[in-house]
């Protein structure tokens, strides 16, 4: 007859190839300082809000009957797995944890919050768990004297298996307190770096004032320019109550920064300069290596960087810093020299403030919020076309505004790909490089017939879609055809202010959209979109709508559905309101070119008899593309670096 320790270690045996429960992928969790596997039984956690599988979190099941029914021995065995577990569980994180402490620190306060938080949290649950331990063994020495002689040797493999589990959790606990002393080291570094910031911060205003001063100045110039018909790249469109175009300066406009001194520090692994100007900016020793720019390090033709990763040491010392010509002059450890151009580094000076301004400068993110009483900036075609001044003040203008009106194009097809060709490539799609809005029998898409179209962003079917959209009146229907705009980030932000619980819902609540049919070729378009995309600071980056291809599947569960219908409809209800819809009527040879990330679009119906078939031509294309046609062009035209 098998004895019942011999059934309690079976049953561990059976356990521990986990066949005995769920071992699928559990994932380990701390949170109110104890630990939680959490499950995901298919697709992402922040989704898996059913309330039926949201049980399975912690559910547990044991196929297996285990015959034992001697109650100490089943509190045995319970109180070992679930040790076991916490084991396994704390060896995990820690080994996360350990992970991301190789990496070097970003300077983040948080960050050092957040190791802290952990490593507590962590010992705790060790010195718990060794409690916990203890008392089995205790437990299990006291059964193990009521158990026959002939299990002896059984039994003395299961006292050897917790001996050894103890053993495991010690060596744990003492990489635990291993990491406990790291993380000090690095609070205190972090600390370090924050104090050393704080003492830099007053030059961080002057920075700040002068860009306010920059932003001033040109302000005053372009309302200077407002009217003035003399300079050749700006039109007046009185007929659509425009604005004119015209680039703004950027906030730093080069000069030569002089330093004053520049040092090593090399505790901290930073190299600090000292401007003339009275300011002062931290690099790196690690950056600073892996961004020289000598021929070796760096393929000149291509200016980009040849020197391979493998070969950075990332926690390379510093030998020598020297000032030579106005040049910073480095000597590194293994006697590879580097050398800096002051402008080039006060550019890509760390603070907070300088990268904000050089992150403006390159993705021009500040935006300009309108409503109805949009003066639409307006340019003319031919010039965009054939001067650099008058396409990067376009191009500014779609940037900042989100829409450029154009006129004076060719009332023919072709235009939307000549405008095309001025950024670099379109954007081609599955209804073509450029495709024909008109009433088409069998339309493939509500926007081919003559019916209305409410307000919309182009292509949510896609999970990228098209950043920039041209459209080109080649004729106009006799009645109705009338045009729509509203800016989407300024009602969103509204929407945010108004109805929180509404921008939330819509900003995160995944909704189907669906796209099938045959045109470039045949075609069946999926994707699942956020109506409002905001990005890891909530700051609204794209709004992704149109009512004719949002999905009759719609993947929420049922308490989520009525809520966002009526977060939609609020939203909706928003962008419609007379007072922030912008209308025009475009005519033949005017070209509207619009951010499609940012701005909702819609067209009235019109007649669609008689001679003037109303006809625009479209084609998309991507921010990326436009970008850098703008970064491009600003360089010509102002002859930046
Ligand atoms: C479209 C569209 C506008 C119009 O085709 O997606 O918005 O005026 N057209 O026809
Ligand atoms: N087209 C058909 O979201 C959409 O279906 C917009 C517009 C290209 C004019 C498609
Ligand atoms: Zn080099
Ligand atoms: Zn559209």
């Amino acid at each position: 007859m098998a004895s019942p320790l011999f059934l309690l270690i079976a049953c561990l045996v059976s356990l521990r190839l986990g066949g005995a429960f769920f071992s699928g992928p559990l994932h380990p969790e701390m949170s109110n300082g104890t630990f939680h596997h959490y499950f995901v039984p298919d697709g992402f956690y922040e989704d898996n809000d059913d309330p039926e599988k949201c049980q399975m979190l912690f559910k547990m099941t044991d196929n297996r009957k285990c015959t034992l029914d001697e109650d100490q021995d089943s509190v045995i065995r319970d109180d070992f797995i679930i040790i076991k577990r916490h084991i396994e569980d704390a060896a995990r994180v820690l080994e996360g944890i350990g992970k991301s402490i190789s990496f070097d620190l970003d300077g983040e306060d948080s960050y050092g919050k957040y190791l802290r938080r952990e490593t507590t949290q962590i010992s705790e649950a060790f010195s718990n768990s060794e409690k916990s331990l203890l008392e089995l063994e205790v437990k299990f020495k006291q059964s193990q004297e009521n158990e026959l002689k002939e299990e002896h040797k059984i039994s003395d493999d299961f006292l050897n298996m917790i001996v050894h589990t103890r053993d495991v959790l010690k060596e744990t606990l003492d990489i635990s307190l291993g990491l406990k002393d790291k993380h000090e080291l690095l609070s205190l570094i972090i600390r370090t770096h924050l104090t050393r910031a704080f003492t830099t911060s007053s030059n961080y205003s002057q920075i700040r004032m002068l860009s306010y001063l920059t932003r001033w100045v040109s302000r005053g110039a372009i309302q200077a320019l407002k009217g003035t018909s003399s300079r050749p790249q700006l039109v007046k469109t009185p007929h659509i109550g425009n604005q004119t175009l015209a680039a703004a300066p950027l906030p730093f406009a080069g000069g030569s920064s002089g330093v004053r001194q520049a040092r090593a520090l090399d505790q901290e692994r930073l190299l600090q300069i000292d401007w003339d100007d009275g300011s002062c900016s931290l690099y790196p020793f690690t950056w600073l290596r892996d961004n020289c720019q000598c021929p070796h390090c760096t393929l000149q033709s291509a200016q980009a960087r040849s020197l391979l990763f493998s070969n950075l040491d990332v926690h390379t010392g510093m030998d020598q810093v020297q000032l030579m010509d106005n040049k910073v002059s480095i000597t590194w450890p293994d006697h590879h020299s580097s050398e800096f151009d002051p402008d080039w580094l006060k550019k890509r000076c760390f603070s907070s403030e300088a990268r904000q301004a050089l992150q403006e400068e390159l993705f021009l993110n500040e935006r300009e919020y309108w409503d109805s009483s949009l003066q639409i900036p307006t340019g003319d075609f031919q010039e965009v076309l054939h001067d650099d001044k008058a396409a990067l003040a376009w191009l500014e203008a779609l940037r900042r505004t989100g829409i450029v009106y154009l006129r004076g194009a060719p009332a023919e097809q072709g235009q939307v790909a000549r405008l095309s060709q001025r950024i670099g490539y379109l954007r081609l799609t599955f209804y073509g490089h450029t495709w024909q809005v008109q009433d088409k029998p069998m339309a493939n898409n509500v926007a081919y017939t003559s019916g209305e179209l409410s307000l919309h962003t182009d292509y949510p079917a896609l999970h990228h879609p098209p950043g920039v959209q041209f459209l080109h009146c080649v004729r106009q229907a006799d009645q109705g055809g009338e045009s729509e705009v509203v800016d989407g980030f300024h009602m969103a932000e509204q929407l945010r202010r108004e109805i929180p619980e509404a921008f939330n819902i819509l900003s995160s609540l995944r909704v189907d959209f669906t796209d099938s049919g045959a045109d470039y070729c045949d075609f069946s378009v999926q994707s699942k979109n956020h109506i409002i995309d905001v990005d890891s600071e909530g700051r609204v980056t794209r709004i992704n709508y149109n009512n004719a291809t949002r999905d009759s599947v719609l993947d929420l569960p049922l308490h989520q559905v009525q809520p966002f219908y009526s977060s939609l409809k609020a939203f909706v209800e928003l962008l419609s309101r007379p007072e922030n819809v912008f209308t025009y009527r475009m005519e033949p040879g005017d070209l509207v070119t619009f951010d499609n990330w940012r701005l909702l679009h819609g067209r009235k119906s019109y007649q669609s008899r008689g001679q003037n078939l109303r006809h625009l031509e479209g084609a998309y294309l991507d921010w990326d593309e436009v970008m850098s046609r703008l970064r491009v062009l600003r360089k010509a035209v102002r002859g930046d670096n």
